[in-house]
């Protein structure tokens, strides 16, 4: 049975300052994934806040919004069949040192914080993340 879904894309500021964008895009592409909607944005620190309030308690909290509010980044709706699994599959484990060859990641990432993109990691959470950034 055919199960497409939505889920949220986020090329991070590390990599639109490189001008990995369109690579970025490209690997999403040639994975089967359609980009129904994307826009280049700057967001306030606040609203990295609100994005990210899931991590409010770790150690890493400040930095992390800090930085997602640091440059432009690139938010996308990408549709798949599975899309949520199959996006998280070709970004790679959070710690580029750890994501397997072929990841957006592996081949972009350039440490835990620093690794490029984002992307929904449940159904729920991908139509909250949609809505945060497209609903209009
Ligand atoms: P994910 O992006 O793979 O879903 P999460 O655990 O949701 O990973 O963490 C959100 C983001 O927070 C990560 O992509 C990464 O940029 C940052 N992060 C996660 N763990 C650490 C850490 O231990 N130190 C610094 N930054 C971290
Ligand atoms: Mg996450």
């Amino acid at each position: 049975m055919s199960n497409i879904e939505q889920t949220l894309s986020i090329i991070k500021p590390d990599a639109v300052e490189r001008n990995l964008e369109s690579e970025i895009k490209e690997m999403f592409k040639s994975n089967g994934f359609q980009i129904l909607k994307e826009k280049k944005i700057q967001i306030e620190k606040a609203e990295a806040e609100k994005f990210y309030k899931v991590h409010e308690t770790k150690p890493f909290y400040n930095d992390l919004c800090e930085y997602l509010s640091s440059g432009p980044i690139v938010v996308m709706i990408l549709q798949k069949e599975n899309a949520v699994k199959g996006n998280r599959e070709l970004m790679g484990a959070t710690n580029p040192k750890d994501a397997e060859e072929g990841t957006i990641r592996k081949k972009y990432g350039i440490s835990i914080d620093k690794n490029s993109v984002h992307g929904s990691d449940s159904v729920d959470n991908a139509k909250i993340e949609i809505d945060f950034f497209f609903k209009d």
